[in-house]
């Protein structure tokens, strides 16, 4: 295949040869035709579009086999996959400066031109020795962390991430804790001068496309500026700030009841491995030590799904049940046959869930290595979000097989889950015997759902505002750590239980910094995922409380839904908000209404409590 430019100098080449024969004829030879550049870029991004399809396929062709197996070899293949998309784009993305500002573009081929620059969250420098290396860090990152384990100072007795996860989730024990956090965030002190690395010659990459730097054109992917969309992600943040504010405080006061008040003292922020997540970004597993009302109906799915033996294809399976509830198709054979849904007992793989289209031709599948827990179960709704979205766009061209910003994809399968309460257990045989219907039992239901869903969202929040100020050399790598730690403690008001030094690299301890995935989008994803979950409801005639309404089987509220997913990134996303909501702002009312209830009880919880950090 000839990448685009090439065809483009040789063109180039033949009308430098006819215009020195021009100075020499006798009469002036006539003017070429003027270019039709209207006609001219469609004929470019309709290119663009072939090749990049040819070339994101070999791409996650060798992502894939990389994901599953982590070798030398496949990661160096990887590498090579990545190199040659690099140096197709920075090509691509440079030739296609000539129409910009061009008037009587058509709007898709003006939009295809601005996603075409917005491509590659990975931008390389056009030097080629720049961009190998720059390729060889970024999957040497990614490896790294897939194969990282906490071993004893002897080198012996490793763990990796998901055995250190289970203890974070499921020890009560300070010292324990300590121990399996330390030892992950251990893990990542060899990522720091890599990611460095990595972030200076990306940056590089974002400068030569006339970006200021790296944050800026991940910034620029939401059809406003990038100022715009930095104050609208604090607009949100403030409106949902109170609640998380009332759930920091009254969690805060029971965890000191079973580590005590020296270890979680009040007015200050809470240590960063009691909350039954390495990384405190969902709290849910620490439900039994805040439960407001113990012994009142809960939801224990894991341990139903432990003791009936649920396999991981049966969740799958459980999962995909809610989307064709819905209207939508079955997903392919081909995706139970290709999907990896368990860690490999023989091999090394990153096992953070994912959702593929290998082939931008519905090849989809996931890659996650279940166990039979709810957190899991969860997680294969969000990945068959990310499927379903894949699914209802693989006809368009490859420049729109995205979502209508990276949030949207995010959100879709977690919207649905929101449908997900004890009714919908009860009929699947997730929750036997008889279910209480009371005002306890609904605020311990909220309450799981807050720890899960309220408590992202600083952590959502702050992964960017970190990456951002590294990319602008705000914090500089003297300061990364110290850097890090201050935006945790700003947003969601947690410390480190160890001193921490410019050593450590803690941020590397969370998969999307190796793995250089834009964050925001998730941050996005939960406040969008309730305005989708109010406007489904809406469409299948439900008039009562947000957090009672169940669109399960409803098959309006599925097509209203395919209508947004068929989209893609063909329009801007208030466009696609819109056509599913009727409203064009992203809006975090309805994630407040959801939990009116339970703000409630907690604001009676914390009376005479002093809040805060
Ligand atoms: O990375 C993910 C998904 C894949 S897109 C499993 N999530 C974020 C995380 O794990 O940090 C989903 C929730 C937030
Ligand atoms: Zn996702």
């Amino acid at each position: 295949m000839i990448p685009f430019r090439t065809l483009l100098a040789a063109a180039g080449a033949t009308a430098l040869v006819s215009c020195s024969h021009a100075q020499t004829a006798q009469r002036p030879a006539p003017l070429p035709p003027p270019r039709d550049m209207p006609a001219e870029a469609k004929a470019f991004v309709d290119k663009v579009n072939k090749d990049l399809k040819v070339l994101w396929t070999k791409q996650a062709t060798a992502e894939w086999v990389k994901n599953t197996h982590i070798t030398d070899d496949t990661e160096r293949n990887a590498a090579w996959a990545n190199e040659t998309v690099m140096a197709y784009l920075s090509g691509a993305i440079k030739d296609s400066l000539q129409f910009q500002g061009v008037a009587g573009l058509d709007a898709d081929t003006q939009r295809m031109l601005n996603l075409l620059r917005l491509s590659s969250s990975l931008p390389a420098p056009s030097d080629e020795a720049q961009r190998g290396e720059l390729a060889s860090l970024a999957a040497k990152l990614e490896g790294m962390y897939g194969k990282a384990k906490a071993c004893d100072a002897s080198g012996n007795n490793c763990r990796d991430l998901e055995q250190l996860s289970e203890v974070m989730g499921k020890s009560r024990k300070y010292g324990e804790l300590l121990a399996a956090w330390q030892g992950w965030h251990d893990t990542a002190r060899p990522m720091r001068p890599l990611y460095a690395k990595l972030s200076a010659l990306s940056n590089a990459g974002a400068r030569e496309i006339n970006f200021q730097n790296l944050g800026e054109l991940w910034r620029s992917g939401y059809d406003m500026t990038p100022a715009e969309f930095e104050a609208e992600t604090d607009r949100l943040w403030q409106q949902v700030k109170p609640l998380y504010d009332d759930l920091h405080c009254y969690v805060r006061g029971r965890l000191q009841k079973t580590y005590g008040a020296d270890k979680v003292p009040d007015g200050q922020p809470i240590p960063a491995h009691l909350l039954g997540n390495m990384w405190a970004q969902e709290w849910t597993n620490v439900y039994p030590l805040v439960e407001p009302f113990p012994g009142q109906a809960s939801l224990d799915v894991g341990k139903e799904l432990v003791k009936q033996k649920w396999d991981a294809v049966r969740m799958v399976k459980l999962g995909e049940g809610f989307f064709t509830s819905l209207g939508l198709k079955p997903l392919p054979q081909t995706f139970y046959e290709r999907s990896q849904f368990t860690k490999p007992r023989d091999r090394e793989v990153v096992c953070h869930a994912s959702a593929w289209d290998v082939t931008y031709e519905n090849d989809l599948r996931v890659k996650m290595c279940i166990k039979p827990t709810e957190e899991d179960l969860v997680t294969i709704h969000h990945e068959l979000g990310h499927n379903y979205y894949y699914a209802h766009y693989h006809t368009l061209p490859v420049l729109f097989q995205q979502g209508a910003n990276d949030g949207f994809h995010e959100a879709i399968g977690d919207a649905l889950v929101l449908s997900v309460g004890p009714d919908y257990y009860q009929k699947v045989g997730l929750l036997p015997g008889k279910r209480a219907e009371s005002d306890k039992a609904l605020i311990n239901l909220q309450m799981k759902d807050a720890l899960e869903r309220v408590a992202f969202l600083p952590f959502g929040k702050f992964i960017d505002q970190w990456r951002w100020d590294v990319f602008a050399g705000k914090v500089t790598e003297e300061n990364y750590n110290a850097a890090w730690w201050e935006l945790r403690r700003k947003y969601q008001g947690v410390a480190p239980p160890v001193a921490r030094s410019e050593g450590d690299f803690d941020a590397g301890a969370k998969y999307h910094i190796p793995s250089n995935v834009p964050y925001t989008r998730y941050f996005l994803a939960r406040i969008l995922q309730f305005q989708f979950h109010r406007a489904l409801c809406k469409v299948a005639g439900q008039t009562g409380p947000l957090h009672a309404c169940s669109v399960y089987g409803n098959k309006q509220a599925g097509a209203k839904l395919q209508a947004m997913l068929e989209m893609g990134a063909r329009k801007p996303w208030p466009d696609a908000l819109e056509a599913l909501t009727g409203e064009r702002q992203m809006d975090a009312t309805a994630l407040l209404d959801y939990f009116a209830p339970l703000q409630t009880w907690l604001k009676e919880q914390n009376k005479g409590r002093s809040c805060g950090w």
